[in-house]
């Protein structure tokens, strides 16, 4: 069983941070190159693609389920605290500079994150970015510990609603789907069913309604881009393309650059999604030799330290 999960999250986890260093690729190139790129699909050409944020805070969290099985919230705040200590360049959001810090100086974790943009909370779509690993840990435990422990993982730097909607619909597309591509429609109808009710999950009935072929630019006019870096404006076009695409990671990640925005973690999302029933076996080699490595644990799932 625990064989199971590892296996599962970590084939989201080598999805997701694909996802997110494509995607973070795409930042380098501007205008005529950027759209002659994406439109005749030519990878991007750095030797080395680096992940981000996304895949950091995916770390973190996938070790802590290694090491408690659970979503253990002080844990794991303390984990995403230390690792931004550790290497706090790489693209954080512009509030969780301040929330990690903070919680690596000991404050707790619940006031550090209520207190965010005038007592809010963030609704930002970094909960979101990290979770598809968790989703697929999960998968054999039902929606309702899926969503409960998205939730639970989300809270530990997201204290806004649509932030910890935006986490639990992309950890329910991933731990909700079977061994068959499930019909895009219901797929996205029944993501945003079980998803509290917020503007994620109204964004997630309005991708379930689109037209059959909708150009990625129409569903973006619908649906955003991540251009405001929120969970609304995220997750459900990233959930879009994943629903589209659920058997070939490359088209999942092509359509999903091409729609703009936010690309490292639209794709961050979308391919942790779409990876967790795939794995990376369409994606070209080039592409998986550019990827900068992740660290050995996440296939074996040991819980001993990381070497240093
Ligand atoms: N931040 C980026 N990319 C741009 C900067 C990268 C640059 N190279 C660098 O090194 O700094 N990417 C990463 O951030 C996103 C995840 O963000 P997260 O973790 O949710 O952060 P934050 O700051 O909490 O939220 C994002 C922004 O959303 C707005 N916002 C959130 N809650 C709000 C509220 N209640 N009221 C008003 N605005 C709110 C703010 O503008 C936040 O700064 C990912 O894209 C990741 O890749
Ligand atoms: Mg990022
Ligand atoms: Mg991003």
């Amino acid at each position: 069983d625990r064989t199971r999960r590892v296996a599962n999250a970590a084939r989201s986890l080598h999805g997701l941070a694909l996802g997110d260093a494509f995607g973070e690729q795409w930042f380098g190139y501007r205008g005529a190159e950027l759209t002659e790129r994406l439109t005749r699909r030519i990878a991007p050409q750095a030797r080395l693609w680096y992940w981000t944020d996304d895949t950091a805070m995916a770390l973190s969290l996938l070790r802590i389920l290694h090491l408690r099985d659970v979503v253990d919230q002080d844990a794991l705040a303390a984990h995403f605290a230390a690792s931004y200590e550790a290497d706090p360049y790489r693209g954080y959001g512009p509030s969780m500079h301040g929330v990690l810090r903070a919680i690596h100086e000991g404050e707790p974790w619940r006031e550090v994150t209520r207190r965010q943009f005038e007592g809010q909370g963030s609704w930002g779509n970094g909960a979101a970015m990290r979770v598809a690993p968790l989703g697929a840990w999960f998968a054999d435990d039902g929606l309702v510990v899926v969503a409960a422990e998205a939730e639970r993982s989300a809270e530990t730097t997201h204290a806004h609603p649509e932030a910890v909607a935006g986490a639990v619909a992309a950890a329910l597309a991933t731990g909700g789907r079977g061994e068959a591509a499930p019909d895009p429609v219901e797929f996205l109808a029944e993501v945003a069913g079980h998803t509290p009710e917020s503007d994620v999950a109204a964004g997630l009935r309005a991708a379930s309604r689109l037209p059959a072929h909708s150009s990625v630019r129409h569903a973006v006019s619908v649906l955003g881009n991540g251009s405001r870096i929120s969970a609304p404006d995220t997750v459900p076009f990233a959930l879009w393309t994943a629903a589209h695409h659920p058997d070939s990671l490359t088209e999942a990640l092509w359509h999903t650059a091409t729609g703009g925005g936010d690309i490292d973690t639209t794709c961050a999302i979308t391919a942790g999604v779409v990876a967790s029933r795939t794995g990376t076996t369409d994606i070209p080699k080039s592409w998986i030799t550019a990827r900068e490595p992740l660290p050995t644990w996440v296939d074996t799932g040991s819980t001993s330290a990381p070497p240093r």
